[in-house]
């Protein structure tokens, strides 16, 4: 294929997207589920409502083997078509590395800037206590999710998952729609 005609269905595939493009994010949901419980373990993982305007997300993980010195996050978006597919993303980061070098990962730092505010994991390796994320505002996670659009209309699912020392440990899976 030359290099013209794979520029050209790129055009007519974001044509095609931008017809669609979703205005409105909504954060819907928020899964935690630990994978090695010898490991970490979710004290708790919720989303709550407090009024039709004020809804938050609060996430506490106990660790048990710290301090942990060797992290990756895996992040991948997935769309519902019939089940949850892949769709756009999937990359892994040593995130050690990005901690103190956050320039180095864009996809990192849109993940860390959505809780490092409200949260304990603002620094580098070793992480040798419990994280907390405490009342992240849903507004806000929307409002940065909206900041990286143009995607098409649907639900999605944004997950993660949290490997130290190669094996995957923990699993954080957030759900929002574009309307
Ligand atoms: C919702 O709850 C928050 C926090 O308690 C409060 O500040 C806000 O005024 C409430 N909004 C409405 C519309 O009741
Ligand atoms: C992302 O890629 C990894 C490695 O290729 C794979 O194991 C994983 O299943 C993929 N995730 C999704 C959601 O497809
Ligand atoms: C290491 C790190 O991420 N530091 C950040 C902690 O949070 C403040 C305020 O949000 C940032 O300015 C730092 O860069």
């Amino acid at each position: 294929m030359s290099s013209t005609y794979i520029v050209l269905v790129q055009l007519i595939l974001f044509l095609y997207l931008v017809r669609e493009i979703a205005s409105k994010v909504e954060f819907t949901n928020i899964k935690c589920i630990s994978l090695d419980k010898e490991f970490d373990d979710f004290e708790y993982c919720y989303l709550k409502s407090v009024n039709r305007s004020y809804k938050y997300v609060s996430v506490k993980v106990n660790l048990y083997k710290i301090p942990i010195t060797k992290v990756q996050v895996n992040f991948a978006l997935l769309k519902r078509f019939s089940g949850y597919k892949p769709f756009l993303y999937n990359i892994t980061v040593d995130a050690c590395k990005v901690l103190k070098n956050p320039k180095s990962n864009p996809v990192f730092v849109f993940f860390h800037g959505m809780f490092s505010a409200h949260s304990n994991m603002n620094h580098s390796c070793p992480f040798d206590h419990d994280l907390v994320v405490e009342k992240v505002p849903v507004s806000f996670i929307n409002q940065h999710f909206t900041q990286v659009l143009p995607f098409p209309e649907g639900e999605y699912l944004f997950q993660s998952n949290w490997i130290a020392y190669k094996v995957n440990r923990a699993q954080v899976n957030f759900y929002f729609t574009l309307s």
